[in-house]
């Protein structure tokens, strides 16, 4: 049952007081910075700069209350990206953000639009910007610091909460149910999201059948919900004779009446009220005690704006359970288009911040000034206060020791095999070694899929180490004795978090995870897998996590056309162009297991390199006659992105270059093709990002005077006779390869698929789709020819 707070009456004044005045100086110098910004600052290109005024003045109580009171030392918030310029004001007081940053908001190299962990200079601990995927964060980073609890990661006693600051219109966001499903299963604890209730989104105030269904939603998902609708003042109100009126009336007005008579103020609200409920027996006397400003003031005093309710609020909430406050507030609070409905974007003007300033008491040239005008003992005493908060003594992010990698990693044995099936068995091969580094590794693996781990080959791995369960969870099936090739039972130590079918959550679940090590001072090794037409439906959880440089492996199968039977519906075309267009995300795609061997390795590496990132690998479930190596030299080059299979001779007049499944079409057309040119040669491009990436890179650099070097694209096709032609392909669009052409202005026929897939075998599509030898065989005899 939804519990609504009432203020705590108990509340220790001076702590009100100064947590009152913390506000003022939030809302004042968030809206100071966004003025700065756009009135101030010399803009030299006439843009507008923007912030959002309205947002930040709306949570300005509840973040004071939280920052420097309730926050505990170990506990991590994802901010509403809206309310950037209030987190920098907090830190500001802390003496934890500089003016020069404050000054150069939404500039260059200046504090973030929107909180970053990665480009702002104060502590971040999760990015916003993309409404929804910051308050999920939270729930999987809860689940993360379990996982670490249970395996000796981190100490309980340095455990704290995840919160979300959100915005109610978040809640429109799909990707929070999705997530609030996938923790009820996994019974989330120590996780607060704190909606600022202020009933408007960005077009307009919000749905007022949405009231009470929250609640609803929530609590059925196991969460407490705690609403926080009336601040003091009202409370006060209600108890006096015709409060219970008043109250009634604002518990029925809708959300559209009750923004615009804000907005209008004072007299507004006593012509409606008046209206409404005026003849209601002791109603117009209670009016009558309150002049205009004074009712305009007690019908704006929310839950979400009153420090005595929010104290108790956050006190309430003082064990382990999920948590949702409901915090009823004001868009624009305190400002001149409060409850205006295009108030999202909307910017005081000089005139109206010029009096924001003089009714807060700022004199003119103070106004950065932290704790300005408040005469020297009080500004003391607030400046001892902020420093006494526990927000003050957050431990500082470190990365966490560095996971030693085996210098390689076995190649699976067989002359025939998948880099699918390989990739099973490689992390089969890592759980049980008895190399103490290859086991140590293994032990910081944690794998995760959305239900598709037994088809993307996680089962074996997941057989040796076990599903991740907070409480043991028994293997019904194995206990019976019923065959099945999965015996997968749960316990604390599991290294599998089984996710439901959500693409979001994977990746919402490998951005908490590849961000354990600065969180929580323990790396971890996240790898997910995925059906690789996939991604797409998880893309913006994707980004989100590459942008606070989370690091993990997505490895994604089955892939391209080369899926066969299964049908157009589940053929990936354009996911090579993602790998390639993703920043903090290197993309590869091996053709043979030792390349994927070798580049898992590789991959284990950069996810812990300072300057790496996170790891895509494309596999497939297509079973080829492997690659017999006569020596180790392609490894250095295959890292980098591709090396010569069949190095072509010098002023060689062609190449083939192909990437991943269709090897065997590439060899057969080769055989067919080499007598015909001599010289040919087969170049296997393992990454097309990075050389694509590489390339264009050696070309900034030299641009820009900081380089000579060539690429390693370059390099790869020097060799090449300058009018020499390339057949590129690759079962997936063509213009992933087919950009090589312009490296060296060689030309080019791109072989690929653009157009959806269809079921068949694999002789059937690889025709229709020009994928093989025949169809390279073609195109390098037009090539030839024209
Ligand atoms: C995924 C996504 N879609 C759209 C936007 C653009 N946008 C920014 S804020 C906003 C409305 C936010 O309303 P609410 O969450 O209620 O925040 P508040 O009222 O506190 O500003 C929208 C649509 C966005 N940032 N992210
Ligand atoms: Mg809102």
């Amino acid at each position: 049952m939804t519990t609504t707070l009432v203020a705590d009456t108990a509340a220790d004044p001076a702590t009100v007081a100064m947590l009152e005045s913390l506000e003022a100086r939030l809302r004042w110098l968030s809206a100071w910075t966004i003025h700065n910004a756009n009135h101030l600052r010399e803009s030299p290109d006439g843009l507008k700069v923007g912030g959002h005024q309205a947002s930040c003045a709306s949570i300005t109580a509840i973040m004071a209350v939280l920052y420097f009171h309730a926050l505990g030392p170990h506990d991590k918030v994802a901010v509403k990206p809206h309310a950037g310029p209030v987190l920098h004001a907090i830190h500001y007081l802390l003496g934890q953000q500089s003016l020069d940053q404050l000054q150069r908001f939404r500039g260059f190299g200046g504090a973030q639009s929107y909180p970053s962990r990665t480009k702002d200079r104060i502590p971040v601990d999760f990015s916003t910007g993309s409404v929804g995927l910051g308050v999920a964060v939270t729930l999987f980073a809860s689940l993360v610091q379990d996982y670490l609890v249970a395996h000796g990661g981190l100490a309980p006693a340095d455990t704290g909460r995840m919160i979300a600051l959100m915005g109610d219109a978040e809640l429109d966001e799909g990707n929070i149910y999705e997530a609030l499903i996938e923790g009820y299963k996994h019974d989330v604890r120590n996780c607060w999201w704190i909606v600022d209730y202020n009933r408007q989104s960005l077009d307009h105030t919000t749905a007022d059948r949405m009231f009470r269904r929250f609640d609803d939603i929530f609590e059925t998902c196991g969460w407490r919900v705690l609403t926080l609708k009336y601040g003091r003042k009202q409370q006060a109100a209600f108890a006096r004779p015709g409060g219970t009126a008043l109250q009634e009336w604002i518990d029925a007005c809708p959300n559209v009446d009750f923004a615009a008579l804000t907005y209008q103020g004072g007299a507004a609200w006593r012509a409606r009220l008046t209206a409404d409920i005026g003849a209601k027996p002791n109603v117009a006397k209670l009016l009558a005690g309150y002049d205009d400003a004074a009712l305009a003031d007690l019908m704006t005093n929310l839950g979400g704006h009153c420090v005595a309710t929010l104290m108790a609020a956050f006190a309430a909430a003082d064990d382990d359970r999920p948590t949702m406050f409901i915090a009823y507030t004001i868009k624009g609070f305190g400002l001149p288009f409060a409850g205006h409905k295009d108030n999202h974007a909307g910017l005081m003007n000089p005139g109206q911040i010029a009096g924001l300033r003089s009714t807060m008491g700022i004199a003119e040239g103070s106004e950065w000034a932290p704790f300005a005008d408040l005469g020297d003992n009080a500004a003391t005493a607030m400046a001892a206060f902020v420093a006494a908060s526990p927000i003050a003594c957050h431990p500082v992010e470190t990365p966490g020791a560095v996971i030693p990698i085996p210098a390689r990693l076995p190649v699976p044995d067989g002359a025939e095999q998948s880099t699918q099936a390989a990739f099973g068995r490689i992390l089969l091969d890592l759980a049980k070694s008895a190399d103490p580094v290859a086991r140590a590794l293994a032990d910081r693996i944690v794998t995760t899929s959305p239900d598709v781990t037994v088809s993307t080959n996680l089962g074996a791995f997941v057989n040796q180490r076990g599903l991740f369960r907070r409480a043991d969870m028994v293997d019904v099936f194995n206990a019976a004795k019923i065959p099945s090739a999965q015996k997968w039972s749960g316990h604390g130590a599991g290294q599998h978090l089984e996710l439901g079918i959500a693409e979001n959550n994977l990746f919402l679940a490998l951005t908490a995870f590849g961000l354990a090590g600065p969180l929580f001072g323990t790396r971890l090794v996240p790898i997910g897998t995925v059906y690789d037409p996939f991604i797409a439906r998880g893309l913006d959880a994707l980004n989100y996590g590459c942008y606070q440089d989370a690091r993990f492996l997505l490895v994604a199968t089955p892939s391209g056309v080369t899926l066969g039977p299964e049908g157009g519906a589940h053929q990936s075309i354009n996911a090579p162009l993602i790998g390639m267009g993703q920043p903090g995300l290197t993309y590869f795609e091996p053709a043979f297991v030792d390349e994927l061997a070798l580049i898992m390795g590789h991959a284990f590496r950069h996810l812990q390199a300072d300057d790496g990132g996170s790891v895509y690998l494309r596999l497939t479930t297509r079973v080829i006659d492997q690659i017999k190596r006569a020596d180790a030299t392609w490894e250095a080059d295959a890292i980098k992105g591709g090396y010569w299979l069949k190095r072509p001779r010098a002023e060689s007049g062609a190449a083939l270059v192909f990437t991943g499944a269709i090897a065997p079409e590439v060899l057969a057309a080769f055989d067919d093709l080499v007598g015909d040119i001599a010289g040919l040669g087969i170049l296997n491009v393992t990454s097309p990002d990075l050389l694509h990436r590489g390339w264009t890179a050696a070309q900034a650099s030299r641009w820009t005077g900081q380089g000579t070097s060539t690429s390693h694209v370059d390099a790869l096709l020097a060799p090449l006779a300058a009018g020499a032609r390339l057949v590129t392909i690759i079962d997936g669009s063509p213009s992933a390869l087919s950009w090589l052409g312009g490296v060296r202005g060689h030309r080019v026929a791109a072989l690929g698929v653009d157009r959806f897939g269809q079921t068949g075998t694999l002789p059937d599509l690889y025709r229709s789709y020009r994928l093989d030898a025949k169809a390279i065989i073609d195109a390098a005899a037009e090539l030839f020819l024209a």
